[in-house]
């Protein structure tokens, strides 16, 4: 559908691990799409969210975060969100009021002299400092590049957010309706079970098992003459510890993972379902790139 006047466009939000770019874009999307944590880096993949109203549609890319690589799975994502850099109509750079300003944000400021883009400078967590901070914090940033926008916003609470979204439509080109209405991301079903699967494994499992978990899924099937939908997905550990931690005494940790995965992935499809998961050691994935897409990476 493409309609005179109707803007549409992509925009990629960009930051250091935990300043709320997943809290944000839920917020904005309104439904548990993108995977919050209080760990760094559990958004490894891009998620896209696309908010529609009658006037614009904006598709959000949260995409892994661009930092120094330290293993060959760092390289391949951070020319993942490079690529995502160069193709989107505008960059949201998130940063954290609180912490101000750090090596990581200096790192994610070279990258972003090289690319045409604009850039807006999104100041998160305005409810946590006082309004006296933002001041110097909004110079020192001016200082380092031109940004074509500096809004300060509570992903959380939601403060400035609508602003937000308003700016964002004025940079936006007029284009298509990309995707209906009603349709608030483009992956498969698939990706989000997984991502759903591997949060409950992060939180559950405390500091005990590293953010290189993966999650596979291997089948999703609705079964004949039943309101059941029968999900069997493999966790992915670098270690025999690790899959000790995972499956747990007697297979309680495993199973309070698959309890509440399963509640959310109910909400999710809506219907009832039969999660069946497995634990599988596949020593040092990080570093076969060939096998990345297999476990769901893209490109
Ligand atoms: P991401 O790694 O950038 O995607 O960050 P998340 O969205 O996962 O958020 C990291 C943590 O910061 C979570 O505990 C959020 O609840 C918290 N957070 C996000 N936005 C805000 C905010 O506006 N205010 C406060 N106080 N906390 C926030
Ligand atoms: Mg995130
Ligand atoms: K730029």
């Amino acid at each position: 559908m493409s309609r005179e006047g109707y803007k549409s466009g992509f925009v990629s939000i960009i930051g250091r691990p935990n300043v709320g770019k997943s809290t944000f874009l839920n917020r904005v999307i309104g439904q548990k799409i993108a995977i919050m944590s209080d760990k760094p880096q559990t958004t490894r993949n891009k998620i896209q969210g696309v908010y529609t109203t009658d006037d614009a549609q904006v598709i959000f890319i949260d995409t892994p975060g661009i930092h120094k690589p330290k293993h060959k799975l760092g390289d391949f994502m951070m020319k993942v969100a490079e690529n995502a850099l160069k193709e989107v109509d505008l960059i949201l750079f998130m940063i954290n009021a609180e912490e101000g300003f750090g090596r990581g944000d200096a790192f994610i400021i070279e990258r972003l002299k090289k690319i045409n883009t604009p850039v807006f400078l999104v100041i998160n967590k305005i409810d946590q400092v006082h309004p006296d901070d933002l001041l110097p914090l909004i110079e020192q940033y001016k200082s380092l590049y031109e940004f074509a926008e500096i809004v300060p916003i509570s992903a959380l609470q939601g403060n400035n957010v609508e602003t937000l979204i308003e700016q964002i439509k004025k940079y936006l080109p007029e284009g298509p309706q990309y995707y209906p209405a009603d349709q608030v991301t483009d992956h498969p079903e698939r990706f989000i079970i997984a991502e759903l699967i591997r949060e409950k494994a992060l939180h559950l499992t405390r500091e005990e098992v590293p953010h290189s978990i993966a999650v596979v899924i291997d089948a999703i099937e609705r079964r004949q003459d039943s309101s059941t939908v029968y999900v069997s997905a493999t966790i992915i550990v670098e270690r025999d510890s690790q899959k000790g931690i995972i499956i747990g005494k007697q297979g309680r940790m495993l199973k309070e993972i698959g309890q509440r995965a399963r509640v959310d992935i109910e909400a999710l499809l809506g219907s009832k379902v039969f999660l069946e998961l497995w634990v599988k050691v596949q020593k040092d994935w990080r570093n076969r790139i060939s096998q990345l897409r297999d476990f769901g990476f893209r490109e």
